[in-house]
C-alpha cells in the first residue's frame, strides 16, 4: 500500500462527490501513478464505507472487464470487482434521468444470484453452478467518473468500476437447464438490434467471472454470501446512450429487460 488514510479518505471523497453530483474528474493515477491494487480497492471499500454510514444499503457485487470485447473497449486485460448499492436498482421498465449522471453506457449481462456462500482460493464454474439459485438478464448502467471514460485498471477499481445503476428482469432460469456459454444475447437500441453475444465471451463461461471474484475475495477472507446478486460482466461492448433512448435485452429463452433514458 503506497497511500497514507488520509489519502485514501480525499480520493474516496473525491471520486463518491463525483458521482452524486454527476461530475467527471481526471482519473487519479495522474496524480498518484505508483497507486497500487490495494490502494485501488482501499478506496472502493471506502466509498462503500461512506455510502453505509449514511444508511445505503450494499445489494449486490459485481464482476467488470470479463470479457474480450470489453477489454479491447477499454484496453485492459483483467477482471475487477466492485459493489452495487441499494439505489443503483432501477425497476425494469423504468426510466433513469440523464441529469444524474454523466456519460452512461450500457452493457448486457448474465445476473446471478446465489443460495449458498463461495468462498475461494480454489473456487471453480462447478462450485459456482452447485451455489446458484437462478440466473437472468441484466442491464448493467456504467457511468465512469473519470473524463471521456478514460482510465487504467487501478484507477477504474477506485471508482467502484464504473457502477452506476442496473435493471434486472426478464424470466428466472435454473443454471442447470442451460449451457451458459452459448446462451445468446441480443441488445436492441430504440429496436434496432446494436450489439450481439453469447454467454461465453465472459471468460469462456460466465459462471468463471464468479469463481474469480470468490477467489479474489477469499485472499482477503471474504467471500459471496448466500442470497448475492452478481452482475458477471458485459457481454458485448458498452452501447453510449442519450436522452431519449429505449434499450432491450433480449435473453435466449430468458424474456428480455429494458430500460430508458430521459
Ligand atoms: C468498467 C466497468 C466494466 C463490465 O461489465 O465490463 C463493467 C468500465 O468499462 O467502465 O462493468
Ligand atoms: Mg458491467
Amino acid at each position: 500500500m503506497s497511500l497514507d488514510i488520509a489519502t485514501v479518505e480525499a480520493l474516496a471523497e473525491r471520486l463518491e462527490d463525483c458521482e452524486l453530483q454527476a461530475r467527471d474528474t481526471l482519473k487519479i493515477t495522474d496524480d498518484y501513478p505508483e497507486l497500487g491494487w490495494e490502494d485501488a480497492y482501499a478506496i472502493q471499500d471506502e466509498i462503500r464505507r461512506r455510502k453505509i454510514d449514511r444508511g445505503v444499503r450494499i445489494v449486490g457485487l459485481k464482476a467488470g472487464l470479463t470479457s474480450h470485447a470489453k477489454m479491447r473497449q477499454m484496453g485492459v486485460n483483467t477482471p475487477v470487482f466492485g459493489f452495487l448499492a441499494d439505489y443503483f436498482s432501477v425497476p425494469e421498465g423504468g426510466g433513469i434521468a440523464m441529469r444524474e449522471l454523466i456519460h452512461p453506457k450500457v452493457e448486457p449481462e448474465i445476473a446471478f444470484v446465489t443460495k449458498a456462500a463461495l468462498r475461494g482460493p480454489g473456487c471453480h464454474i462447478g462450485a459456482v453452478l452447485a451455489a446458484t439459485d437462478f440466473i437472468m438478464p441484466a442491464l448493467e448502467i456504467i457511468d465512469s467518473r473519470y473524463r471521456d471514460f478514460k482510465f487504467d485498471l487501478k484507477s477504474v477499481v477506485a471508482d467502484n468500476c464504473s457502477s452506476s445503476r442496473f435493471v434486472v428482469g426478464g424470466r428466472i432460469g435454473a443454471p442447470a437447464r442451460f449451457d451458459l456459454r452459448t446462451l445468446g444475447v441480443v441488445l436492441e437500441k430504440n429496436g434496432t438490434p446494436v450489439a450481439f453475444g453469447a454467454g461465453a465471451a465472459v471468460l469462456g463461461h460466465p459462471a468463471q467471472a464468479l469463481a474469480m471474484l470468490a477467489n479474489e475475495l477469499g485472499k482477503r477472507g471474504e467471500e459471496i454470501p448466500a442470497g448475492t446478486l452478481v452482475l458477471s460482466g458485459g457481454i458485448t461492448e458498452a452501447v453510449s446512450v442519450q436522452a431519449g433512448d429505449n434499450l432491450t435485452l433480449r435473453m435466449q429463452s430468458l424474456g428480455s429487460v429494458s430500460v430508458r433514458f430521459y
